[in-house]
């Protein structure tokens, strides 16, 4: 007895393979017409209702308070700098990496206290930094690095597969390239790495341990 198996994208009903299904295969609208997540967009329900927003459950970090973020606005836009750190995180595995060096989007989103998306940042697939691949695949470890920061300003991003409590990602930007958020902040702030086929992994800066929230600094270390 064998059982077809099919999924069919714009049918409205999410089935297996399909991280979402509005009913139709257009893009720009939160599914694309592939039925893939778009970048740091949220989606629920069949049909799916998708709207820019963090995602309900990414994977967090064990040690919140060693997961730091800051954000610099420098004097000029070239001086502006983002550090993301998860630290200890839930298990990731080498699977869940997918295919960065090929196919797979990281969509690296900041939203503040109303859910608004203030900096999204895109390592892109298969792309080409200083004349090498920008992203470099190894068994227990995926790396971005672009110096130019031409990928909304992204020069490293790190996922590192471990076991619950050694899993890490770590994200760098600077320059004219990255997205220019609102200082202050309104809190809490949600950091997520995203996948646009569901995984996330997250954590939430709330006024109880952010630090600095000023014209020019956020700074702090994960509540949650
Ligand atoms: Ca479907
Ligand atoms: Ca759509």
């Amino acid at each position: 007895m064998t059982r077809l198996l099919t999924s069919t994208c714009g049918d409205g009903v999410v089935e297996p393979g399909e991280p979402c299904d509005d009913g139709n295969r257009v893009d720009g609208d939160g599914c694309d017409a592939n039925c893939l997540l778009e970048p740091c967009v949220s989606c629920t329900g069949g049909p799916s209702s998708c709207a820019v927003g963090p995602r309900p459950s990414c994977l967090v970090s064990l040690k919140p308070e060693r997961s730091k973020l800051a954000v610099v606005q420098g004097a000029t836009d070239e001086q502006d700098k983002f550090v993301w750190k998860w630290r200890e995180g839930e298990a990731i595995d080498a699977s869940d990496f997918g295919h960065p060096a090929t196919l797979t989007h990281y969509d690296l989103c900041v939203y503040d206290g109303t859910d608004a998306l203030t900096m999204p940042m895109t390592a892109l697939p298969n792309g080409t930094c200083n004349g090498k691949p920008c992203w470099t695949v190894q068994p227990t470890r995926i790396i971005f690095r672009d110096r130019d920061a031409s990928s909304d300003g992204l020069i490293r991003l790190l996922v590192k597969a471990g076991q619950t409590g050694a899993a890490k990602i770590a994200v760098k930007g600077k320059g004219a390239s990255l997205p220019d958020p609102t200082h202050p902040f309104a809190l809490p702030i949600t950091v997520q790495l995203q996948r646009r086929t569901g995984e996330c992994w997250g954590a939430t800066y709330t006024e109880t341990t952010v630090t600095r929230n000023t014209s020019d600094l956020l700074k702090g270390n994960a509540t949650f």
